[in-house]
């Protein structure tokens, strides 16, 4: 039987900088606006904060051994801007800058692939006082010169790069709905947050292929939920399609044709901003490959009247949700997968992140036996491995999370980890999901005969301006 994964398959697991480090004050960083926004009561539960999470500023080595013992092939971390950059433009801070670079040799050291993300919603929040962050245009130039210094510093041994980490979830949080760090809520402003979010990515691509070790492959990660009707009808259908473009095109087309999806040109008007001529040139073809979270998706319904785009999400009860209330989907990561490559031909498909929160119950040892999450992982893998049966050229997958982490404004309440966190002793033990991926990872590897092929080279995506 042919293998669901390829030999070169990239099985990782994934975290990001405010989430797992710790250490906010140490070393010359510099609040972020998700410090600002932790520390400002009611904001988050039980007032969690990022101050010292698990403390993987100073546990790496601990944590990357953890890596080699699951098998992992790669790991997705990101930088932390506050740490590199603490003003959020020059000087440089070297012993931020220093973390990083001793992080990316210990992973090099353990064969385990660093797959670096820039942004990961953590902005300096000097720049928020001082301009008002992703709602000034200048902004994405001093991202691009911030992630210039990161791939002069580890793009020799870094081929894997993420922009910014879901602007979606940006927008939505951030603006939409104040959930998130900034806390604002003001839908007019979010569009105008989201197009900046996009030119950053942008000028950060353009600065990385200029860059000396620019030969790796580069993109943003690209969260959606896929969309189903609810009714047969062919408004229904046409609501659906409305809701997956909205979600996975409003990101997704400009960074591959430089423009938003027409359906949102002409629905949003003029709360889209426009994208100059430069812009488009530059979004245009800015992805080497998709990288795509996936966690849930959505069950629509046509309805007049509700926002511009004129579709409601309706609650489905009686499928199982997980602890962050998000339903178990598993089929819309392919149907996901599937659409994403229709739309965006040619280019290598990632799995950024995948998982789910559910309530652990620990023993005395911190032992584990999640076998909600072993369900949900294993489903979602098959899921993807129909998506790749169906043409979708996936080349790897990333558990979210490596281990249990802040959940942004759920604190420490909801657990997304592969490894559980003892978030008083610090203390890490491997849950049952932990070490079944870890099977999975051998038992992919020994179908493709036990010769584990290394990492297959990034590859651009066949898409230029
Ligand atoms: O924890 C987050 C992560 O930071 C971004 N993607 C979704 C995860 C689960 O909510």
């Amino acid at each position: 039987m042919k293998p669901a994964f390829p030999s070169g398959f990239l099985w990782g697991a994934a975290t990001a900088a405010y989430q797992v480090e710790g250490a906010a004050a140490e070393d010359g960083r510099s609040p972020s606006i998700w410090d600002v926004f932790c520390h400002t009561p009611g904001n988050t539960l039980c007032g969690d904060t990022g101050d010292t999470a698990c403390d993987h500023y100073h546990r790496f080595p601990e944590d990357v051994e953890l890596m080699r013992t699951l098998g992992l092939g790669a790991y997705r971390f990101s930088v932390s801007w506050s740490r590199v950059m603490p003003s959020g433009t020059e000087p440089i801070n070297s012993a931020g800058l220093g973390f990083y670079d001793k992080l990316v040799d210990c992973l090099c050291e353990a064969g385990i692939e660093p797959f670096v993300t820039l942004y990961h919603w953590d902005l300096p929040n000097a720049l928020q006082a001082s301009s008002g962050g992703w709602l000034h245009a200048d902004l994405p130039r001093r991202f691009a010169d911030y992630a210039n210094v990161v791939f002069d510093r580890l793009g020799d041994r870094v081929r894997f790069w993420l922009t910014i980490n879901e602007p979606w979830c940006i927008v939505d949080g951030g603006y939409f709905t104040a959930q998130h760090a900034p806390g604002i809520e003001d839908p007019a402003l979010g569009y105008v947050a989201g197009h900046n979010l996009m030119r950053g990515h942008a000028y950060a691509v353009a600065a990385y292929r200029a860059s000396r070790h620019g030969t790796g492959a580069i993109s943003f990660a690209l969260n959606s939920n896929f969309a189903y009707p609810v009714s047969d009808s062919a408004a229904g259908q046409a609501a659906a399609d409305r809701a997956v473009e909205g979600f996975a095109g409003w990101f997704g087309d400009p960074a591959y044709r430089g423009e938003y999806p027409s359906v949102m040109r002409a629905r949003l008007g003029n709360l889209l901003p426009e994208f100059s001529e430069e812009d488009r040139e530059l979004l245009r073809g800015s992805m080497d490959y998709l990288a795509v979270n996936y966690y849930t998706s959505d069950f629509v319904r046509h309805a007049v009247g509700a926002g511009p785009m004129e579709y409601e999400r309706i609650p489905q009860p009686d499928r199982l949700h997980t602890e962050t209330g998000w339903a178990v989907v598993p089929d819309g990561l392919r149907d996901l997968l599937l659409w994403l490559t229709k739309r965006y031909p040619e280019l290598p498909v990632y799995i950024t992140e995948n998982g789910a929160a559910f309530a652990d119950t620990a023993t005395d040892d911190g032992e584990v036996d999640d076998q909600a999450r072993i369900a949900y992982l294993r489903a979602h893998l098959d899921a993807a491995s129909r998506a790749r049966a169906g043409g979708v050229d996936l080349r790897g997958y990333f558990a979210w999370s490596l281990l249990d982490n802040l959940e942004w404004s759920h604190g420490f309440s909801k657990r997304f980890g592969l490894i559980r966190c003892d978030f008083e002793t610090l203390e890490r033990t491997i849950k049952a999901s932990g070490h079944w991926y870890a099977d999975v990872i051998r038992n992919a590897r020994s179908q493709n005969h036990g010769i584990e092929a290394g990492t297959e080279q990034p590859v651009r995506g066949g898409v230029s301006g």
